[in-house]
């Protein structure tokens, strides 16, 4: 009989010590590098002309509310238009950085929230519309909006390479 509760004891030990494992490997989780997190809503996606639209960026590091981003820029412009509004946005609150406008000529519209914040930058864009749908922009340049601005700060470091290295 001794012997079955030393045998309980000795597992009830190795469970405890497979608990502290656990914790372990939780740990490292939380150590991992935090990324920045931004999430775009436009309020509402089809809206009528005159009507007030609602930008919002949601921007998190990990858990944390981003209350004090270094920069907040919203780049607003009709589909196929070169001209490109950009407004400076500041914080509202809980990490919300908020924008209202209203749009008088009817189109598709495009949105991408400029945001830099603990060294990092995220560019969400989102499409909406103001009556009724115009022609939508070519799929290359949306996906690949992210991309372009990703190599050109790449050349401009290679270039600052270059001229350094001479
Ligand atoms: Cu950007």
């Amino acid at each position: 009989m001794k012997r079955v509760c030393l045998l309980i004891l000795a597992s009830l030990t190795l469970l405890l010590a497979g608990g502290c494992g656990g914790d372990k490997t939780k740990n490292k989780v939380e150590e991992k590098p935090q990324f920045l997190d931004v999430v775009l809503t436009v309020n509402p996606e089809k809206a009528m002309p005159g009507e007030e639209v609602t930008f919002e960026a949601t921007i998190t590091y990990g858990d944390e509310e981003v209350t004090d981003a270094d920069d907040v820029k919203f780049e607003v412009w009709r589909a196929n238009n070169d001209k490109h509004e950009k407004f400076q946005v500041k914080h509202s609150e809980k990490g919300k950085y908020r924008l209202n406008k209203t749009f008088m000529e009817e189109g598709t519209y495009y949105i991408i929230s400029h945001v830099t914040a603990r060294d990092m930058h995220n560019m969400p864009k989102k499409e909406f519309v103001v009556g009724k749908s115009s022609k939508p922009e070519e799929d290359h340049h949306d996906s690949n909006a992210d991309m372009n601005e990703l190599d050109d700060a790449k050349k401009k470091n290679e270039e600052k390479h270059d001229s350094t290295s001479h």
